[in-house]
C-alpha cells in the first residue's frame, strides 16, 4: 500500500540515474568491437534463439525489443549481435552486471546521499552539495557550462532551434526562485558526475533531477540514451496531466485498473478532481492522500542511503515442456541455487560485515489434474543459517513444507515453473561479532529448522512474523530480473516483519518489556525444553582457571558445560569480561544484566542457576 508522505519543508534536489540498455553496455565494454553495433543480450536458453533481455538504442531503431526472441530480432535487424548472459551452475550468473553496477555507485555517491535502487538505477540527494554551490557560485555569473549540461532537457521551456542557448538561459537567469536555481546546480552536479562515470567505467547513463523521488524517476525516463531531464515546480501540473496513470509507480496494477475502469481516471492529473476526502473514502485513508499528493507532484519519500543490496536473491524458472516434476529435480535446482545464494552472502559478510537473517522460499507450480486451480504455491521463510549444506537442507523443508500446503489432502501430481530464494534481513554486524551472531541465528535456525518439525517455518505474507510479503516476487519471463529487483527493493514491495530477530537486533527496542525482550524473550519462549535448547549451544564453561566461553560449538557432543539435571552453574564472578565486548551492544547489555541478577542471587544463596533466572522472568 502506498503510504503518502508530505515534502518536507525546505526544497530538496533529487536525481535518478540510469544506466542505459545496461546489460548491453557491460558486454560492450568486455567485446569493445560491439559498440555502435546492434547488440541485444539473450537468455542462455536456445529456444527459437533465446529471450532477450537487453537491447542497444542501435537495435531499438530497427524496432527490436525486449519481448523478443533471438530469432526474431533477426528477422528485423539481420545484422543484430546476440550475446548470451555468462552461465554458471547451469543459470545466468549477474555477477558480472552486478559488479559493474556497483563501479557506477561508488562514482555517483560522491556528491550525496546515494539510495541504490535496483543493479543499474541509483537516487542522489544533491540538496547539500547543490545548497554549497548556490553559495559559492552565484549562477548568473557562470559562463563556462559542461556541454552535457547545455544539453539538458529542461520541462516547461521553449524548445526552438537554439535549445543550448534557452538552457543556458535557464541555468543562469537573474530572476529565478531559489528552488530553480537549486535545480540548475543539480543539473550542473549531475552532468558532472554522469562524465565521471563515463570516463571512469565506459559507461552512459541518463538521469532525472527534480524536487523529489518520484519526479527525478520519471524525468529520467523521458530521455534516454546519454541524457537529462530537469523539472521545474512550474512544469509539475503539465507533465502529470499527460502522463498515463499505469506509467506511474504503484499504479500499474490494480489500483492503476481501479482509477482507469472505476473513476475514468486515465493520467495522472485527472486525479486533480477529486478531493482528498473523496480519495479516502474510495481508497482508504493511506491511499486516498497518497493519490491526492502524487496528482499534485508531492511526495516526500526519503533518499534512503543504501548502496548495499537489501537482500540477495536466485532464482529460475522452467517454462513449458522443462516444469519440474519430481522432488529429486526440485533439489537438484535448489541446490544449485543454495550454492549461489551461500556465495553471495558469504561474499557479503567477508566484505560488508553484514549477516542475513532470513531465508525466503518462492514458487510457482500447478497440479497436473486440476489446471483450473488458482491456489498458489505458498511462499515460506525460516531463519537463515551459514553454511551451504544448511541452507540446502533449509530450503528443501521449506519446499516440502510449502508443498503439502499447496496439495492439501490431494494426492496430485505437480509441476514447478519457477524456483527462487531470498536472503533478506541484512543486519550489519559490529566488527567481530559476526561469528556470535550467527551463532545465535544458527541456534534460532537449528531449533526451528533442523528438528525435522516445521517449527520455524513461516508462512511468507504480510501477516506472519517472519519474513516478507508473499507477492514480492514479479518473474519475469527469465527469471533473472527476480533476483535484482528484490535485491535493491525495486518497487518498494518487501515489507519485513521479522520479529524474533528484531528482538535480538534492534538497538531501539526497549530492552525491558516486562522482562521478557531481546535474548531473554527468545530463551525463555516456550517450554523449559526448548529453553534449555536454546541455551545448549552458548556453551558457557566454567572453567578450573575461571572465565566464561561463549563460542559457536554447540552441538550436543561437544557441549562443555557442566549440566546437572535441568541447570548450569554459572558463577558470575569468572565471567571474562572481554568475551562479553565481542557482543552486539544490545545483547551485551543483557548479558551484563543477567550477570548482575546472576551476582546477587549468588552472593544471596551462594550459587545461581541460569535456568532458574530464565524461569523467574518467565514467572
Ligand atoms: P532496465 O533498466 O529496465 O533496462 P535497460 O537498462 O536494458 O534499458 P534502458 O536504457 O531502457 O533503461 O533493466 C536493466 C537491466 O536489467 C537490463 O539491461 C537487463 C536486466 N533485465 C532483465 O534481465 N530482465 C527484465 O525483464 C528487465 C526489465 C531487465
Amino acid at each position: 500500500m502506498p503510504i503518502p508522505r508530505p515534502d518536507p519543508q525546505g526544497a530538496r534536489v533529487i536525481a535518478h540515474v540510469d544506466l542505459d540498455c545496461f546489460y548491453v553496455q557491460v558486454e560492450q565494454r568486455k567485446q569493445p568491437e560491439l559498440r555502435g553495433l546492434p547488440t541485444a543480450v539473450v537468455q542462455y536458453n536456445s529456444w527459437k534463439g533465446g529471450g532477450l533481455i537487453a537491447v542497444s538504442y542501435e537495435a531499438r531503431k530497427f524496432g527490436v525489443k525486449r519481448s523478443m526472441r533471438g530469432d526474431e530480432a533477426k528477422m528485423v535487424c539481420p545484422e543484430i549481435q546476440l550475446v548470451q548472459v555468462p552461465i554458471a551452475r547451469d543459470k545466468a550468473d549477474l555477477n558480472t552486471y552486478r559488479n559493474a553496477g556497483s563501479e557506477v555507485v561508488s562514482i555517483l555517491s560522491r556528491k550525496g546521499r546515494c539510495e541504490r535502487a535496483s543493479i543499474d538505477e541509483v537516487y542522489l540527494d544533491l540538496t547539500d552539495a547543490a545548497e554549497l554551490m548556490l553559495s559559492e557560485t552565484p549562477l548568473e555569473i557562470l559562463e563556462d557550462f559542461d556541454e552535457d549540461v547545455l544539453k539538458s532537457h529542461v520541462l516547461g521551456i521553449a524548445v526552438d532551434e537554439d535549445k543550448e542557448k534557452n538552457v543556458r538561459g535557464w541555468l543562469c537567469r537573474s530572476g529565478a526562485d531559489h528552488r530553480d536555481k537549486l535545480l540548475a546546480c543539480g543539473a550542473i552536479i549531475v552532468a558532472k558526475l554522469r562524465s565521471e562515470v563515463l570516463k571512469e567505467t565506459e559507461f552512459t547513463c541518463s538521469a532525472g533531477i527534480a524536487h523529489n523521488k518520484m519526479l527525478a524517476k520519471l524525468a529520467s525516463g523521458m530521455h534516454k540514451p546519454a541524457q537529462q531531464t530537469i523539472v521545474p515546480s512550474s512544469a509539475v501540473k503539465e507533465l502529470l496531466a499527460y502522463l498515463p496513470v499505469k506509467k506511474m509507480k504503484q499504479l500499474g496494477g490494480k489500483l492503476g485498473s481501479s482509477l482507469l475502469n472505476d473513476l475514468g481516471v486515465h493520467t495522472v492529473g485527472d486525479l486533480l478532481q477529486f478531493s482528498e476526502e473523496k480519495l479516502q473514502e474510495l481508497y482508504g485513508i493511506n491511499t486516498g492522500t497518497w493519490l491526492w499528493n502524487i496528482s499534485r507532484g508531492i511526495n516526500g519519500d526519503e533518499v534512503e542511503g543504501r548502496i548495499l543490496p537489501k537482500s540477495h536473491g536466485c532464482g529460475k524458472t522452467f517454462p513449458g515442456p522443462k516444469a519440474l516434476k519430481t522432488t529429486s529435480s526440485v533439489d537438484h535446482w535448489l541446490n544449485q541455487l543454495c550454492e549461489e545464494l551461500s556465495e553471495r552472502i558469504q561474499s557479503d559478510l567477508d566484505q560488508h560485515k553484514r549477516v542475513a537473517q532470513t531465508l525466503t522460499l518462492h514458487a510457482r507450480a500447478f497440479k497436473v489434474n486440476d489446471m483450473e486451480s488458482r491456489k498458489k504455491f505458498p511462499s515460506k521463510s525460516c531463519p537463515l543459517r551459514y553454511g551451504i549444506s544448511k541452507i540446502q537442507e533449509d530450503a528443501k523443508k521449506l519446499f516440502d513444507s510449502g508443498l503439502r500446503e499447496f496439495l492439501g489432502s490431494e494426492s496430485n501430481v505437480w509441476k514447478v515453473t519457477s524456483l527462487s530464494l531470498t536472503a533478506s534481513k541484512l543486519l550489519d554486524t559490529p566488527l567481530g561479532t559476526s561469528s556470535i551472531l550467527r551463532f545465535f541465528q544458527g541456534k534460532i535456525s537449528s531449533s526451528a529448522a533442523s528438528d525435522g518439525t516445521q517449527k520455524g517455518i513461516q508462512d511468507d505474507h504480510p501477516s506472519a512474523s517472519l519474513g516478507c510479503k508473499g507477492d514480492i516476487v514479479s518473474v519475469y519471463n527469465d527469471g533473472q530480473k527476480l533476483s535484482v529487483a528484490e535485491e535493491y527493493g525495486k518497487g518498494n514491495d518487501i515489507n519485513f516483519q521479522d520479529t524474533r530477530v528484531n528482538r535480538l537486533h534492534s538497538p531501539n527496542r526497549k530492552s525491558k518489556e516486562k522482562g521478557k525482550d531481546s535474548i531473554t524473550r527468545y530463551f525463555s519462549c516456550g517450554n523449559s525444553s526448548s529453553r534449555k535448547q536454546a541455551f545448549d549451544g552458548l556453551n558457557v564453561t566454567n572453567q578450573q582457571g575461571g572465565g566464561c566461553e561463549v563460542d559457536e560449538r554447540g552441538s550436543a557432543d561437544d557441549r562443555t558445560h557442566r549440566q546437572t539435571d535441568d541447570s548450569w552453574t554459572l558463577n558470575a564472578e569468572n565471567v571474562d569480561p572481554s568475551v562479553i565486548d565481542e557482543l552486539p551492544m544490545e545483547i551485551q547489555q543483557e548479558v551484563r544484566g543477567w550477570l548482575r541478577s546472576s551476582k546477587r542471587i549468588n552472593s544471596a544463596k551462594g550459587g545461581s542457576s541460569i535456568f532458574h533466572y530464565f524461569s523467574s522472568i518467565n514467572n
